[in-house]
């Protein structure tokens, strides 16, 4: 018999796997819709931990279509938690599917078609990225205005056109900015990775109109503004982009990064899901 659940088969249904995985959720943590989701990028494990009362933690790859993380400081879990300001209820995804993986499109995104399936109306995408700005050192967080996606794919298949005018919502950039009047806003350009861009790659990134790049997050926007979520991206600059300081680039200073600037970047987070 087929696995209903099995992304791989190109009949299967992505959004079928994501309502499945949804109601595996709320029976696993007894909550039965949630609110808003965060997706924890590189430099963000410790972010969400001052947004409210853990509820529940869920092993990821116990949920139909995930699979295990594959990046050192990702975290496989889960979690529910219950907001304290609002009773709103977030799921936090402590990892992400990379394109650079290998596992294909469908499970790079199923993490937000279950948010939206498991009734989120707004999803949070963080990341740790390279930043081409001299100004923005590692650990400055910085709002995602907009994107380029240089993957050369789309987690949409088939005729779905879908309008990506104000992909990264004017209103929850306006909140973030609230919270945080000192927070820059910029253009993430995604690259396939996993390596790193030449400095010849990073300038063309700036040429192109970016100031962020990345490996992820511009295929994750996009399925969630065609399942309806209104999308807050936001990207720790982990460190500069190649070329743009003399230091080579090294998966520890990501790290570093993200330990620096968490009690900053963990006050954003709670501050901003609370005012969602
Ligand atoms: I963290 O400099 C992190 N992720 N493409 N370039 C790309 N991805 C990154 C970088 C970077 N830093």
């Amino acid at each position: 018999m087929s696995d209903v659940t099995d992304l791989d088969d190109p009949t299967t249904d992505p959004f079928d796997v994501a309502r499945t995985a949804a109601a595996y959720l709320a029976e696993a943590t007894g909550v039965p819709r949630h609110d808003v989701a965060l997706v924890l990028g590189s430099g963000w494990g410790g972010a969400a931990d001052l947004l409210g009362e853990t509820v529940a933690e869920i092993p990821s790859t116990d949920v139909p279509g995930f699979s295990a993380a594959a990046v050192v400081g990702h975290s496989g879990i889960i979690r529910s938690v219950r907001i304290e300001a609002t009773g709103k209820h977030a799921l936090v995804l402590g990892s992400r599917t990379h394109l650079y993986e290998g596992r294909g499109v469908r499970r790079v995104v199923h993490g937000v078609r279950t948010a939206a399936a498991a009734g989120a109306t707004t999803l949070v995408l963080t990341n740790g990225c390279g930043g081409l700005n001299p100004q923005w050192g590692p650990g400055t967080p910085v709002l995602i205005r907009d994107h380029i996606n240089l993957t050369a794919t789309s987690p949409l298949e088939g005729a779905t056109f879908v309008d990506l005018t104000d992909l990264y919502s004017a209103r929850l950039r306006a909140i973030a900015h609230e919270v945080d009047p000192t927070l820059g806003e910029g253009v993430y350009v995604q690259f396939p990775g996993p390596h790193y861009e030449t400095p010849a790659e990073v300038r063309m990134a700036g040429v192109l109109g970016g100031d962020l790049v990345g490996m992820s997050t511009t295929l994750e926007a996009i399925a969630a503004r065609h399942a309806g979520l209104e999308v807050l991206g936001v990207s720790l600059v982990t460190n500069f982009g190649a070329g743009i300081s003399e230091t080579p680039l090294a998966h520890a200073e990501v790290l570093e990064a993200g330990q620096a600037a968490g009690p900053r970047i963990s006050a954003l987070l709670a501050e901003v899901v609370k005012r969602v």
